[in-house]
């Protein structure tokens, strides 16, 4: 069977600490032990996490003293080594991106964190820009050139495709190959985008069909197909337009169950699953489960049976991530997660007022077709030029139209407005403004380069608003297009309850923003978060599903999420003062629970 942990992870694991330990200025000596132990594990022609499962004194190797042998095994046994996340933890977030930009070392990367303040490949495609690169020691304007010609090129190239594109890829790939394949049964995707990871790496399909000699030749045959690179009886693999990855595996129907388990991973998830299965005497591949003293391998037509088999319940691909699902499911713990079916409401939506695409009255038909309960208009306001922002005389000239427009939906129509958070934290609308709105969302759109403490008071400036309802896409990221604001998100999350304020997760596929582990900690500290489209067009609307997929990663159940809410309690939340808004939201939290409960 293939080994978990490759020697590339592992190479890659100490190259990234030697570097890490470098920017900080260690001793040199501690430096090149890492790098010397990356180059011999290089050059290895056999699995070394192979050797430390199977209890192999790793010292033999030259080049690995005892504290590399020791870090090599918690990263097998664990998947992660305590020490690295430390030194991580230490340095600017994303150092370790500033080191894969060709003609960035670990002194360059040292002295643009140090000397600039530079976090972040934006930073320093920024500082490139403007000319404070060059000033920096050893560089000067030639290779500041050189080094944004490799930002440009690396961004083309980048090679993790967003959570949305690659599901529009499957789903496109997935049609195709039905017409293709008459003998196809089902296509079910497995790997990072079963688990809706943010971005996905490769995708991989689990294919059954009446015909499996078909299927791959199929799908390298699909026209979207720009390149073969494996054709063989298990696996075919192509990269499709516009350049992803595509593993497609043929299963067999009754153990379809122990396949799909296996590529969906994530590889952590497996690993500890694995562990749990020895420890039991039995032991998992992709074919199903072998029990170890009569080598005799059950197999499972689905996961429920496969988990089933483990003594466990089935655990839903987002929570598999190799943290503490296992224990929760053990334990009987397992969240019961929020779907989308749980949704009554959308929250964030634009008209042509200001920069949507469709009329007052289309937008709000189409949200009345998703058989809502209610929602709000929220045109984007004044400041924001570039949207078309709503003026005040037009904002209530809106909200008379919407007012008007009440009874005809069956549905609680809310007169909302995205009103900007401005540079400083005021508001782009004076209270009295903001004071005819049922609904009030606060997001930053500009100067979203202003450092952590700015930023952070400048959110918590709006929080303090009386009439604030939400801040909208905090961190105002674009996957790969554009980073996070910086902020300290549990200051912001403490003021969000403190303030009786709740957070978005912005369903966008390309913001999705609250982040997993963020919402998680909203969750934890009892803010309420709410799920919303940002639709510019009647089609987004469907994109929920991206939101909900947030928050299932952060373990939400429905009780977690205000817009899953009843329109009763949701308005009952909104018309209470801001200050009375987190006892209520306890209440009802409390009062799901025990709903549910019953
Ligand atoms: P990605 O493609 O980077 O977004 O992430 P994944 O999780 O889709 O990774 P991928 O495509 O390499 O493999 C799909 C799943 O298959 C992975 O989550 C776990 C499983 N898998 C693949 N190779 C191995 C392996 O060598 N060992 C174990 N335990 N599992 C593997
Ligand atoms: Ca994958
Ligand atoms: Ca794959
Ligand atoms: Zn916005």
């Amino acid at each position: 069977m293939t080994t978990p942990i490759s020697n590339d992870d592992i190479v890659t694991l100490f190259n990234n600490m030697a570097a890490m330990l470098e920017i900080k200025g260690d001793t040199v000596f501690k430096i090149r032990a890492y790098q010397r132990a990356a180059n011999t594990i290089d050059q290895l022609s056999w699995s070394l996490a192979t050797a430390a499962v199977n209890g192999e004194d790793l010292k033999k190797i030259p080049g690995i003293g005892k504290a590399i042998s020791e870090k090599v095994q918690e990263y097998v046994a664990t998947g992660h080594v305590v020490a690295y996340d430390r030194l991580a933890e230490e340095l600017p977030p994303n150092v370790l991106e500033l080191l894969e930009v060709p003609g960035m070392g670990p002194k360059t990367v040292k002295a643009a964190v140090d000397e600039l303040g530079i976090g972040s490949v934006a930073e320093l495609e920024q500082a490139a820009l403007d000319g404070r690169l060059a000033q920096l020691p050893r560089m000067g304007k030639r290779s500041a050139e050189n080094i944004l010609r490799h930002i440009h090129a690396q961004r083309m190239r980048s090679d993790r495709t967003p959570l949305g594109i690659a599901a529009e890829t499957c789903a496109a790939v997935t049609e195709q190959l039905f017409d293709a394949c008459p003998g196809l049964v089902s296509l079910t995707p497995a790997g990072s985008l079963r688990r809706w990871e943010e971005t996905i790496g490769d995708l991989d399909l689990i294919a059954i069909s009446e015909n499996p000699a078909e299927t791959g030749p199929a799908l390298a045959g699909l026209a979207s197909v720009r390149e073969t690179l494996v054709q063989g009886d298990a696996k075919t693999s192509v990269v499709v337009d516009p350049g992803i990855q595509i593993d497609l595996r043929i299963g067999e129907p009754d153990a379809l169950g122990a396949m799909l388990q296996y590529f969906t991973g994530s590889q952590q998830h497996n690993i500890r699953l694995r562990d749990y299965a020895n420890r039991q005497g039995l032991s998992l591949n992709e074919y199903g489960i072998t029990v170890v003293d009569t080598a005799v391998t059950e197999k499972f037509p689905d996961e429920e049976s496969f988990y089933g088999r483990l003594g466990l319940p089935w655990i839903a691909p987002e929570l598999r991530r190799g943290a503490d699902e296992l224990d929760a499911a053990r334990n009987g713990e397992l969240p019961n997660l929020i779907t989308v079916d749980d949704l009554r409401g959308d929250l964030h939506m634009h008209s042509d007022w200001s920069d949507g695409k469709f009329p007052l009255e289309e937008m709000i038909a189409a949200v009345a077709a998703m058989g809502y309960e209610y929602m709000a208009l929220t045109d984007h306001s004044q400041g924001l030029g570039v949207a078309n922002g709503l003026t005040p005389d037009r904002l209530a000239a809106q909200i008379e139209i919407l007012r008007g427009l009440q009874d005809r939906y069956g549905m609680v129509i809310l007169c909302g407005s995205e009103v900007d958070i401005r540079a400083d934290g005021a508001m782009d609308f004076p209270d009295d403004v903001l004071g005819m709105l049922d609904w009030v969302i606060a997001s930053v759109h500009n100067a979203m380069s202003q450092d952590r403490e700015t930023m952070t008071n400048r959110i918590v400036r709006a929080m303090e608003n009386p009439h604030v309802s939400m801040i909208g896409h905090a961190s105002t990221r674009l996957l790969g297009r554009r980073d996070p604001v910086d902020f300290d998100i549990e200051a912001l999350l403490q003021t969000a309850r403190a303030t009786g304020t709740a957070m978005e997760i912005n369903a966008a596929p390309e913001r999705l923003d609250l982040k997993d582990t963020h919402a998680a900690r909203a969750r934890e500290l009892g803010v309420p978060l709410v799920i919303n489209t940002d639709s510019h067009h009647t089609d987004s609307l469907s994109n929920q599903r991206y939101g909900v997929a947030v928050a299932r990663r952060a373990w939400c159940g429905p009780q977690h999420v205000l817009n899953a809410y009843p329109a009763s309690e949701f308005l009952g939340w909104l018309r209470a003062p801001k200050a009375e808004r987190a006892a209520r939201f306890d209440a009802m939290v409390a009062g799901a629970r025990a709903g549910s409960a019953a």
